[in-house]
C-alpha cells in the first residue's frame, strides 16, 4: 500500500534535505518524487504554486516552505520531540529558524557570484553571521551540546544543518573554514553522525559541483 506521505522533492535542495531529515528523523514511511527542477513536469507544476520543492503531500493536504512544514511533521507525529516543552525555547527556535535565512542567503550568494569584490563583501558578511550563530546561539543555549539545545536534537539542528553541508564550497571559494568556530564544529560532527543525515547527504565535491555550475549558468544569462 502506498504511504499515505508523499514529498516531491529535489536531492540537491537543502530546504527539501530539511524535510527529508526531519521525516527519516520521525521513522516515518513515505513516498519520495525526485522532481527535475530545470524541466518541471506538469503534475507538479499543478501541485506547487511556487514551483519550488520542497512539497509534503499528507492525506490530500498539499504543505509548503520547508520550516513550516517541518513544525507540522513535528505536531502530527510528536514523536520523538524536535522541538523543546518550553515555550520560551520554542520562540526562540522558531527566532533562530527564521534569523538563519539571512545566513542562506549569503551563503548561496558566495555560492553563485564571480565578482571579487562582492565575493568579499559576502564573506566578511557570512564570518559576521557564523560568529553571531556561535556566540549569541551555541554559547547560549546549547550547554554540554552537541546540539543547538543541547542533548535534545531539534528543528534547529535539523534546519541549520543542511546549509552547513555545503560549507566545504564557501571554503574552497573563499577560505573561510568552521574550525574557527569550535561549538558550531562539535555540532556539526554531531549532526554528519546521524543516520538520518548520512542517508541524505551528498559529498563536498557534488556542493562545489553544482554551484560552480549554478554560477556558470546564471553568468551566461547577464
Ligand atoms: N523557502 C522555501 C525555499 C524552497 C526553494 O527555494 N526551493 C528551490 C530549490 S532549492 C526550488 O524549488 N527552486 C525552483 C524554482 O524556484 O523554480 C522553503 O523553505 O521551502
Amino acid at each position: 500500500m502506498a504511504a499515505s506521505i508523499q514529498l516531491y522533492s529535489n536531492d540537491g535542495c537543502p530546504y527539501a534535505q530539511r524535510t527529508r531529515i526531519a521525516l527519516l528523523e520521525k521513522g516515518l514511511d513515505f513516498d519520495f518524487a525526485e522532481v527535475d527542477l530545470a524541466n518541471k513536469p506538469d503534475w507538479f507544476v499543478e501541485a506547487s504554486p511556487s514551483g519550488k520543492v520542497p512539497v509534503l503531500v499528507h492525506d490530500g493536504h498539499r504543505l509548503f516552505e520547508s520550516a513550516i512544514i517541518n513544525e507540522y511533521i513535528d505536531e502530527v507525529w510528536p514523536q520523538p520531540a524536535l522541538m523543546p516543552a518550553d515555550a520560551v525555547l520554542r520562540a526562540q527556535a522558531r527566532i533562530w529558524v527564521d534569523k538563519f535565512s539571512a545566513f542562506a542567503s549569503t551563503l548561496f550568494y558566495i555560492g553563485v557570484k564571480k565578482d571579487q569584490q562582492e565575493l568579499q563583501q559576502l564573506t566578511e558578511k557570512l564570518k559576521a553571521e557564523l560568529q553571531t550563530i556561535e556566540d549569541n546561539g551555541f554559547a547560549v543555549f546549547s550547554g554540554e551540546g552537541p546540539y543547538w539545545f543541547g542533548q535534545q536534537l531539534s528543528l534547529v539542528d535539523i534546519n541549520f544543518y543542511t546549509f552547513f553541508e555545503r560549507m566545504p564550497m564557501v571554503e574552497q571559494k573563499v577560505g573561510i573554514n568552521l574550525a574557527a568556530y569550535p561549538l558550531i564544529s562539535r555540532w556539526y560532527q554531531a549532526m554528519s553522525d546521524r543516520e538520518s543525515v548520512k542517508a541524505t547527504a551528498r559529498t563536498a565535491e557534488q556542493h562545489i559541483e553544482s554551484f560552480n555550475r549554478l554560477s556558470d549558468r546564471l553568468a551566461a544569462r547577464l
